[in-house]
């Protein structure tokens, strides 16, 4: 793809944009980015981008730019569907997301992973994996590390491990993982799809452009899963729920059995140890699950895939151990932005659990966690704009108090909680309303409960003295 005089739009000026307007001007492109969000609400973006040269327009996207566009380049977090890209498809310009454009420009095989849980944590296990069986790699995409950067670095890597969102598969045309994992799909964006459906068939599209040569790694015990298996062309390995003589991943206690006819290093069933890894909880097994068969087809060993196992310590902000006052244990599950992962912390609970969820609501309805959380949750501390969503569809259930801050809600929760009781964070909601992401949500949790830890210090320093 030639982009040379190109007159390119960059849609988006997060990190995406930034990125992506690089790479574009260094292809010696014509570039302009745009973004709604004003000037003074972009931070650091703005001077990365003046400091290249290129002109911005900000604050709104004026239709005949984009209209007198050659390309138009698309960040995941605006919706293909706005009025001004559907014009400009009408005049026939090309619109391509930023990982289809990367995927242009990257001669290795990519391994693509997606799903509405666990992505991350699995993305990052089989780089380790990977890179454990002597293979040089780049980890990236929407775990917090744009495509389009590997693709203009001209790194070296022998392969690219990218994990990638429906957002972004909503913008592919050509590209095509040489191995792909679909780890489940379960209610999530709903905001942004006209149904689940559709939030489904972006998902689906991973697969699209694989053949015969490719593999696909997908959860055998969702039925969904299991249905759009059938329209795949490439080779299927299954993790957790294999059929009999079906290749792929089963889960006996600690051990990962794993069977492919077509991978020579588990020709005959072999085993992956997880009794002495901090892989806990049922999802982060199915994860360690897929991102085994994934490495293997990618050319891992055996050895390789258990030494990552065995070093692996999770993520931060999922299901992460802060800290524990007064008996009382605290866990921040900040990625948890949609139902199912709340679900999925509240079962890894059998204590009595003091929940602060709430944010921007994603279109979710919190009553599928009715349930769950009469089973084990003592009480909800809401936050943020669905703080009234909360109330209406769990307020029956369980008390349910609200505060105004996070600081608040943890000092809420601290009053509320008794010794041997779990404080979690798992928001099933956006940051958006109150923080400018997941992460600086959960660090500014860590920090309210180092204020508690610093609070009951000088409270024994008032006692003692
Ligand atoms: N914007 C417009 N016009 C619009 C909508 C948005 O100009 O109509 C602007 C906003 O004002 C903002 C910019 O677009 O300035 C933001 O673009 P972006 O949301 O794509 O932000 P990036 O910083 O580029 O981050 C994106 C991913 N964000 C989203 O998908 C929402 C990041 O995933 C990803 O890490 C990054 O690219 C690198 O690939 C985040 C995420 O929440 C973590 N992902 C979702 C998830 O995991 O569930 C999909």
């Amino acid at each position: 793809m030639d982009l040379s005089n190109k007159k390119v739009l960059v849609v988006g000026l997060g990190m995406t944009g930034v990125s992506t307007a690089r790479f574009l001007k260094n292809q010696g492109a014509m570039v302009t980015v745009t973004d709604m969000a004003k000037e003074d609400e972009l931070g650091d973006s703005v001077e990365t981008v003046r400091k290249l040269g290129i002109k911005m327009e900000l604050g709104n996207h004026q239709i005949n730019t984009f209209e007198n566009a050659d390309l138009i380049v698309l960040s995941p977090g605006v919706p293909h569907t706005i009025p001004q890209i559907k014009k400009a498809k009408d005049k026939g310009i090309t619109v391509l997301g930023e990982v289809e454009l990367a995927s242009k420009f990257i001669r290795r095989p990519v391994i693509a992973i997606t799903g509405t849980n666990g992505k991350t944590t699995t993305t990052t296990l089989l780089g380790e994996m990977l890179k454990n069986s002597g293979l040089k790699v780049f980890v990236g995409g929407n775990i917090g590390n744009p495509l389009i950067g590997y693709a203009d670095r001209k790194e070296n890597a022998e392969m690219v491990v990218a994990e990638v969102s429906s957002f972004q598969l909503d913008t592919i045309e050509s590209f095509k993982p040489k191995v792909a994992v679909l780890l489940n799909i379960t209610e999530d964006h709903l905001d942004r799809y006209p149904d689940f459906k559709a939030y489904a068939d972006s998902k689906a599209r991973i697969f699209e452009n694989q053949n015969t040569g490719d593999t696909a790694v997908l959860n055998g015990s969702d039925p969904l899963i299991r249905k759009l298996s059938k329209n795949i062309k490439s080779k299927k390995l299954f993790f957790t729920a294999r059929k009999e003589n079906e290749e792929g991943a089963t889960i006996n206690g600690k051990s990962i059995i794993l069977f492919s006819k077509n991978i020579p290093a588990i020709h005959n069933p072999e085993i992956i140890d997880i009794s002495s890894a901090s892989i806990t909880g049922k999802h982060n097994i199915e994860n360690a699950s897929a991102a085994c068969l994934t490495a293997l087809a990618a050319g891992a060993t055996l050895e390789g895939i258990q030494t990552a196992i065995d070093n692996f310590k999770g993520l931060s902000h999922r299901l992460e151990y802060v800290d524990s006052v007064n008996g009382v244990k605290y866990f921040n599950d900040s990625k948890a932005t949609n139902i199912d992962s709340v679900a999925r912390a509240l079962e890894f609970f059998s204590n009595r659990v003091i929940l602060i969820m709430g944010g921007r609501n994603k279109g979710a309805s919190f009553h599928a966690l009715s349930d769950l959380i009469q089973h084990n949750t003592k009480e909800i501390i809401a936050i943020g704009e669905a703080k009234k969503d909360i109330i209406s569809s769990l307020g029956h259930v369980v008390h349910v108090n609200t505060a105004s801050t996070m600081e608040n809600a943890v000092f809420k929760a601290h009053g509320a909680a008794k010794p041997g009781d779990v404080v979690l964070l798992s928001p099933a909601c956006s940051s958006f309303d109150m923080f400018s992401s997941y992460a600086h949500r959960g660090e500014i949790f860590c920090e309210a409960v180092k204020l508690l830890e610093k609070g009951k210090k000088e409270i024994n320093l008032q006692k003692s003295s």
